[in-house]
């Protein structure tokens, strides 16, 4: 019989050798024919499978609310600076991308590992966030630099309230309400973040909608699967702010002399 020469690479996702490329078996035209969204494609290349219209959903507003968040932030920072020291758009929005990490948008798939954890282990809030504070680890995504118990993030509402409306649980989310209100007695910037927000309801996405079994719920949070949407929807804000610095012909950026502390 035939024998198949030993391959380098294997890939699971797509496939484009065919009349027409695919996306996890579906063909393009199928995605343009039934009005699929950016939601969709992320579920097949992501996820390997079509999910239920609430999740797509769910996934487009993630993708729409973390955009941007101004100029102020880490990454956009980073970028105005790299695109005014005339760099590319790849150069300036590699730039921005690079801040991401655990403090800055990259506190999601830390904020699903360790909210599943307690819960699924049925820590009280207090139990977590104390256990927490005596190994020295901040709870992701728990604490914003502007925001406050008196003047909490619009985006994590938005997010909450749509999946109140669709979701068949939240009570991952649920729970992360409950951390919120024990570290807000605690301090008030102590609030949850958006990173916090998508982390609990993704878990509720994973386990609420009948798509996944325990064991691939398990492995995307242990891969980490879900810091991919802050990446993705910033880098959305992060060209734009290339092309604002790009449009406006901002000379190069010098901090000022009178914002450092110069000490020895
Ligand atoms: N403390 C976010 O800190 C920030 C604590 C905590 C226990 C915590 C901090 C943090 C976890 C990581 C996380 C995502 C660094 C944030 C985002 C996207 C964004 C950004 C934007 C966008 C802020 C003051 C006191 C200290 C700390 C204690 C703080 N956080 N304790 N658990 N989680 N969070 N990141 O303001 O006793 O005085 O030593 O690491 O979830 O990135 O808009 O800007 O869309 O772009 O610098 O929204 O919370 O506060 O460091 O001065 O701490 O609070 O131990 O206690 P800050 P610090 P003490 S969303």
């Amino acid at each position: 019989g035939k024998v198949r020469a030993p391959t380098h690479i294997i890939s699971t996702i797509s496939d484009d050798r065919g009349e027409e490329p695919c996306y996890a078996g579906v063909p393009m035209s199928t995605i343009v024919e039934r009005g699929f969204g950016v939601g969709d494609v992320i579920s097949l290349l992501w996820f390997k499978r079509s999910l239920p219209r609430y999740c797509t959903q769910f996934i487009e507003i993630c993708i729409m609310l973390c955009a941007d968040h101004g100029p102020c932030v880490s990454g956009a920072h980073n970028t105005i600076v790299t695109a005014r020291a005339g760099k590319d758009l790849v150069s300036s929005l590699v730039s921005g991308l690079l801040t991401i990490g655990p403090r800055f948008g990259g506190a999601i798939d830390d904020a699903a590992r360790y909210f599943k954890d307690a819960y699924d282990r049925g820590l009280t809030p207090y139990e977590f966030v104390e256990g927490m504070k005596k190994k020295g680890i901040r709870v992701p995504g728990i604490g914003h630099r502007i925001k406050r118990g008196d003047n909490k993030d619009k985006r994590v509402q938005l997010l909450q309230e749509y999946a109140h409306n669709h979701f068949p649980s939240v009570k991952y989310m649920e729970y992360a309400v409950q951390v919120e209100t024990y570290t807000l007695s605690k301090a008030n910037n102590l609030v949850m973040n958006v990173d916090g927000a998508i982390g609990s309801l993704f878990l509720d996405l994973l386990a609420g909608s009948g798509m996944f079994s325990k064991q691939e719920i398990d492995e995307i949070v242990e891969i980490g699967y879900l810091n991919g949407l802050f990446v993705l929807a910033r880098s959305i804000g992060l060209i734009g702010h290339t092309f604002d610095q790009k449009r406006l012909k901002q000379p190069l950026y010098r901090h000022p002399w009178e914002d450092v502390l110069y000490t020895k």
